[in-house]
């Protein structure tokens, strides 16, 4: 099995004017599938090849090749954290679950959007859900550096934002506030973290 590509969720141009298809062009089309070749290249012929991506990710030892897989894994979910026409508002249980671990969604909003405006790395900025916490402690705010992702410390990731520079470089120069800005208004794709959030809850009752 090789470790593959995503197709991106969207037209390459479907995040403009927030993210443009010329940032798309070289974040999906070479970062990323740099990443992805780099994996690959790295398992062939190891007894790593044919194992999944996250089960990669939670075992490498640290190096590049967890670095590469660590990427690909951070990258195939930003894609998927945004969405054309996304921002707006949660509903259901992870609207509820954000009231409760953050006093609201606008107190979300801010809260994460000072932890990836502050993250002095290149890094990602998450939401994560905490199985083992209970209640308000549930939902949490997680900046990484590099490749680091919260999956390596038994975390399920709900949204990320890259604050790598060649995530908003081109459109926004030095700018990360309004970058991250744009994201949390107009792109948080809130489909995708309820159902993320809810089979992280049905997998834990379960
Ligand atoms: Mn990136």
């Amino acid at each position: 099995m090789t470790i593959l590509l995503p197709d991106l969720p969207y037209a390459p141009d479907g995040l403009a004017p927030h993210i443009s298809e010329r940032t798309i062009s070289f974040h999906y089309g070479k970062h990323h599938a740099s990443y992805v070749r780099a994996v690959n290249n790295g398992i062939a012929d190891t007894p790593d090849e044919g194992r999944a991506l996250d089960d990669l990710v939670c075992s490498l030892p640290a190096g590049g090749l967890f670095n590469a897989a660590a990427q690909t894994w951070n990258h195939n979910f930003y894609w998927q954290s945004m969405s054309p026409g996304g921002g707006g508002e949660p509903s259901g249980d992870l609207a509820a679950a954000l009231e409760a671990s953050f006093g609201g969604v606008d107190a979300f909003r801010a809260d994460f959007a000072a932890g990836a405006v502050g993250n002095f790395a290149s890094g990602w900025g998450w939401l994560v859900f905490d199985a083992a916490a209970a209640g308000a402690g549930s939902l949490r705010i997680v900046q990484t550096d590099d490749a680091q992702t919260p999956l390596t410390d038994g975390l399920t990731p709900l949204l990320v934002i890259d604050v790598w520079e060649h995530a908003y470089y081109l459109d926004y120069q030095n700018a990360r506030p309004a970058y991250v800005d744009a994201f949390v208004e107009h792109l948080i794709n809130w489909e995708f973290a309820s159902a993320s959030y809810s089979a992280a809850l049905n997998t834990r009752s379960g």
